[in-house]
């Protein structure tokens, strides 16, 4: 129903995939595949949707801005886990493989260029990556809400042309497909603490916003990208996977709570505004429901409902919450919290079935203490 004009749909062959050296060079050979994808994009919209010149400029610019300049640690874990899959299940790694895997790897990282875009309209946020938000740019401002949605739709095209003709397709339309609806209810639930009182920040609460805004598509998701493709089946084998990788995922936005307050702009690529967005983050959690040693006085407390999600950025209130944090020893227990996630994690390592334990194990070396 969607061939028109003729032409469509157009679908991918090995001529077209670059020589991967995933020995040699893997981030460079991993960001070829995303010039490629952006490529393909800039050819197709004018051909197959009379998309004038300044537009496709803009649609080029905007992938450019957005797609890059990350860690890529999501997307990179698409290839080594299904490189260590395919191997053990006897199927060759062939160059179109290794491009296939980016691919999918590049669509996580396009997910979440395009929920980054909409997460700092929605955050009030002012610096992403090392420049200014996208939002914030001359001449974009709610043009931005477009384009988070056009990256969106993007992934699909890319998902077609690269995998329409393989058994896993449905699969893989459907994991992106659940793996968006998780993510966005868990932005739900995390942007909804603007109506909330303070008093309805549990640790609880905390919990449900990061396995939903953060752990099923920054961590199962790349994994599950690499089962699909390399055609396990079994249900048991991804709920094995997802108990793992949801727990790093948990911990990985736990850091991702402890950076916004003691990370610097530099290290982190953005300027925190937790404390200013009056988010339900781990600090304040276990801050306010008086699980810190020692635990928040009431003059303390007194503070925090006076402050917390009012102050701006660099205020005299912000510098002084981050000092009661300082007072409640979070730093330190933050550290405890840390090696207690990680014993967790090696805890499960028995349970793994299908996939190999040195899958997780990578994943968790990529995390485990960082400070970026
Ligand atoms: C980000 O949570 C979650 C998604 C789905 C983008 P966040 O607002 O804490 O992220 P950041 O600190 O990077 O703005
Ligand atoms: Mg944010
Ligand atoms: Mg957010
Ligand atoms: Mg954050």
């Amino acid at each position: 129903a969607t061939a028109w004009p003729a032409g469509k749909p157009v679908l991918a062959t090995p001529a077209d995939y670059p020589r991967y050296d995933y020995a040699g060079d893997p981030k460079g050979s991993f960001e070829a595949i995303c010039d490629m994808l952006i490529a393909e994009v800039k050819a197709e919209l004018p051909a197959l949707y009379e998309l004038p010149e300044r537009e496709n400029g803009w649609i080029e610019r905007m992938l450019q801005y957005n797609t890059k300049g990350g860690k890529m640690t999501r997307g990179l874990m698409v290839v080594e886990a299904g490189k260590v899959l395919f191997e053990r299940r006897g199927q060759p790694v062939d160059n179109t493989t290794l491009c296939k895997l980016a691919v999918l790897g590049w669509c996580i990282e396009w997910l979440q260029a395009w929920l980054l875009v909409a997460d700092d309209m929605m955050d009030d946020s002012v610096t992403r990556r090392g420049q200014p938000c996208w939002y914030r740019r001359d001449g974009v401002g709610s043009i931005a809400i477009n384009d988070a949605v056009t990256i969106e739709a993007l992934v699909y095209k890319v998902l077609k042309r690269h995998f329409a003709a393989e058994r896993c397709y449905v699969r893989l339309v459907d994991l992106m497909l659940e793996t968006t609806l998780q993510t966005e209810l868990g932005q739900l639930l995390d942007t909804m603490c603007d109506n909330l009182t303070l008093a309805d920040f549990s640790l609880d609460r905390w919990r449900a916003i990061v396995t939903y805004k953060t752990a099923f598509y920054s961590f199962y998701l790349s994994v599950a990208f690499a089962m699909t493709y390399a055609g396990i089946e079994e249900q048991g084998a991804y709920d094995a996977a997802r108990t793992i990788l949801i727990k790093m995922g948990v911990y990985f936005q736990a850091q991702d709570d402890y950076l916004d307050c003691y990370g610097t702009p530099e290290q982190i690529g953005k300027i925190g505004t937790d404390i200013e967005s009056k988010k339900c983050g781990w600090l304040f959690c276990n801050a306010y429901n008086g699980l810190t040693t020692p635990p928040i006085s009431p003059q303390q407390k007194a503070l925090l409902d006076a402050q917390y999600g009012k102050c701006k950025v660099g205020s005299a209130a912000e510098k002084s919450i981050k000092a009661l944090y300082e007072e409640l020893n979070l730093e330190k227990q933050y550290r405890a919290y840390e090696q207690a996630c990680y014993d967790e994690i090696m805890a499960l390592r028995p349970t793994v079935t299908e996939v190999p334990w040195e899958v997780f194990e990578v994943f968790l070396k990529k995390i485990f203490k960082r400070s970026k």
